[in-house]
């Protein structure tokens, strides 16, 4: 290969607010709250390319600035916020949501308050909530709960919710479909994605109708959205009292844009399909060793799901990747075995090693 430009002064990349705010509900008025998230990776899967028998890409969310793609969308719910003079916003989380929004708040100087499912977070995105100095309140109950009293709070208290209930929130994350375009040329064949309260499967939607309205795209994905067989209330049609998969992330019974994913599943002749925690976590493990992307249990779903569906040969295909690896320490050292520690000489570690 050739280097392109060394020493050439690239354009450097502020966020997706400025890049792609023709598309977004923003005008000069609008202050800018950014972290300069967006244009993250699209990279090549060729093991997986060779296991599917299509062109697949990974859309590596994880590279966001809180770690999930959560932060398209929250780079627009606050700045909006702060616009409209807001002085508090509040989420309920399964734990990106309110890692991105303690980071925004912070950055923007508003308060900010999460409520999380006791027990159910992922201890990386607990630890962001605190250090980006949050107020974390632990429900003792699930996702589905704590926004049910996020959304009482709303209607009595002087705070604006970021949960993507929160319109700006899925026009931030539309974004990502913006970047994939613009990254192949032209949307993809088929899109695979994580769903649980079902917000990205809209945005991405939204994005992908919206680029070809504007000429920008000359034709749209089949959109497959994944949940976890544990918690699939839109597979199964019915809310799920008690929802339960390995990725937490996407625990969730009655997602709010339930409305949302169904129509983009059916108008884009595409489905919303379960996978099992063993094919999430075999699809995890397989991201990490052989294409080397190491993303939370929650983003594998989508190729997991590729992996059990299939799709016709030579499909083009991207597969979202919705958070980093590093989120849930816990699950991943569950996955793997922990060497124990031998004596710190020369013939032990080479006794280790087998060498
Ligand atoms: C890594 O943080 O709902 O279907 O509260 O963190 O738009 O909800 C997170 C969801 C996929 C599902 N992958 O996206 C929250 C939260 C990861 C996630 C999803 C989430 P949506």
């Amino acid at each position: 290969m050739s280097a392109e430009a060394p020493g050439e002064r690239l354009p450097a990349w502020r966020g997706i607010i400025r890049h792609y705010g023709a598309f977004l509900p923003v005008s000069e008025a609008t202050p800018l709250v950014t972290l300069n998230e967006g244009n993250t990776p699209l990279i090549e899967a060729p093991r997986l390319s060779e296991r599917v028998g299509a062109e697949v890409f990974l859309k590596v969310e994880g590279a966001n600035p809180t770690g999930s793609f959560k932060d398209r969308g929250m780079t627009l719910a606050i700045s909006k916020a702060v616009e409209e003079g807001a002085k508090a916003v509040v989420c309920a989380s399964t734990g990106n949501t309110s890692a991105s929004a303690a980071a925004y708040a912070a950055r923007a100087g508003l308060r900010c308050a999460v409520l999380i499912p006791d027990g159910y977070i992922a201890i990386g995105k607990l630890a962001q909530a605190l250090v980006h100095g949050a107020q974390v309140v632990q429900v003792r109950g699930n996702f589905d709960e704590a926004l049910r009293i996020v959304r009482d709070l709303a209607d009595k208290a002087p705070v604006v919710v970021v949960n993507s209930v929160n319109p700006h929130r899925i026009d931030g994350q539309k974004t990502g479909a913006f970047e994939i375009v613009d990254a192949l040329g032209d949307a993809p064949e088929v899109h695979c994605i994580p769903v649980g309260n079902a917000g990205n499967i809209t945005a991405y939607w939204r994005g992908y109708c919206q680029y070809r309205e504007a000429g920008l795209a000359t034709r749209l994905p089949r959109m497959l959205g994944f949940q976890a067989a544990g918690a699939a209330p839109i597979v199964e049609g019915r809310v799920i009292d008690r929802p339960e998969t390995v990725a937490t992330a996407i625990r969730i019974g009655n997602p709010a844009s339930w409305y949302g994913a169904s129509a983009a599943a059916r108008e884009s002749g595409g489905a919303i399909a379960a996978v099992s925690d063993e094919e999430i976590l075999a699809a995890y493990r397989f991201l990490a060793a052989e294409e080397s992307v190491f993303c939370e249990p929650a983003s594998a779903a989508s190729v997991a799901g590729l992996l059990s569906v299939g799709v016709p040969t030579g499909s083009q295909v991207v597969c979202v990747l919705t958070g980093h690896g590093l989120k849930d320490p816990d699950v991943a050292i569950s996955q793997v075995q922990v060497p124990g520690a031998v004596e710190a000489a020369f013939e032990p570690v080479l006794d280790a090693l087998g060498l």
